[in-house]
């Protein structure tokens, strides 16, 4: 991480843990919205990785909304360096495209030269101000789905006023107990810890795969910010999750109504382009706290890869 604009230490996930050994995730930095006289077609650029379920919500939001040719992306190499995100050198990343940037942290202190946190994706950057606009997936959404709607080439609304508090209580129920609490299983650093994490992660699930028997989508109104949101944590469960964050109980494969969720979605290109399975585990089990060799498993072959583009 970044203390007073210098780089600290060797990259370590564990973010800060409280006394019982509990994963703690940082709070984002840069929580900018943008006005109407600040929307212009490739003006911004979205900083991402394909490992990452938080960067591949804004990803999946952008092509759900026909955003594609008003914010180009730039991907980072899935391999965990010790100085954090890297550009380019793996299939399918990108050189950053600014001059002198290999790191991602290097933005962070360009935007703020005494930054002090984690240097982490996605990032909105502004092309023109040449910083920052916002680190906080949660509220990139939002600027795509609400400050960008002038762009929009799609009638989708993510975010319909009339069922806001729905959507804000579905994400809510969702975070802490599945996107985020396979984090916490993952990255515990008590058996106590871990496990009162993964019993939530499968009350969760156990829960949802009653909400899928009965329904398509996370409400019963169409597709919305929450498929996205549970989407992501999904298709990483059976890859990534099961095995290097020990969430193995069950794999989504045992739930066959989250199964028929999960290859739903993945019917729709927003959702497959922007999974990539070997971003996924290359990035995942490069984690040196959680596997110090650095092997990646070759399975497992599930039967949803077949809506995958690239990547698998
Ligand atoms: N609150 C952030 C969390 C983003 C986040 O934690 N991203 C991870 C990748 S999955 C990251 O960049 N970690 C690097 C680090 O912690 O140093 C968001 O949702 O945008």
């Amino acid at each position: 991480m970044l203390v007073n604009g210098q780089w600290q230490r060797k990259w370590d996930p564990v973010q800060a843990k409280d006394s019982e050994g509990r994963f703690i995730r940082q709070s984002s930095s840069f929580t900018s919205r943008l006005g109407a006289s600040d929307i212009e077609s490739g003006r911004y650029s979205l900083i991402v990785g394909y490992i990452c379920p938080w960067a591949t919500r804004t990803l999946i939001a952008r092509s759900l909304l026909g955003l594609e040719e008003h914010i180009d992306i730039k991907v980072v190499n899935p391999v965990l360096t010790d100085f954090g995100w890297r550009f380019g050198g793996f299939p399918g990343a990108t050189v950053s495209g600014y001059s002198g940037v290999e790191y991602v942290h290097q933005l962070y202190t360009q935007t703020q030269a005494d930054y002090t946190g984690r240097a982490t994706v996605p990032v909105l950057w502004d092309n023109k101000g040449q910083c920052i606009v916002n680190n906080e997936s949660a509220d990139i959404l939002k600027i795509f789905n609400q400050d960008m709607r002038v762009l929009h080439q799609s009638s989708i609304d993510l975010r319909p006023a009339a069922i806001e508090d729905a959507i804000d209580r579905f994400n809510e129920r969702i975070y802490d107990s599945l996107n985020n609490g396979v984090y916490r299983a993952g990255f515990a650093s008590s058996q106590q810890a871990y496990e009162e994490a993964v019993d939530q992660v499968f009350a969760a699930l156990d829960q949802l795969e009653e909400l899928f028997t009965n329904q398509k989508y996370a409400l019963a109104n169409g597709l919305t910010e929450c498929d996205i949101r549970l989407f992501v944590t999904l298709v990483r469960f059976d890859p990534a999750y099961f095995s290097l964050f020990k969430t193995n109980v069950r794999r989504i494969e045992d739930y066959p109504a989250l199964s028929a969720y999960l290859e739903r979605l993945l019917q729709i290109e927003a959702f497959s382009v922007n999974t990539r399975i070997d971003h996924i585990k290359s990035g995942y089990y490069s984690i040196k706290a959680l596997n110090p060799l650095g092997i990646v498993p070759k399975g497992p072959d599930l039967p949803w890869f077949k809506y995958l583009k690239e990547g698998v």
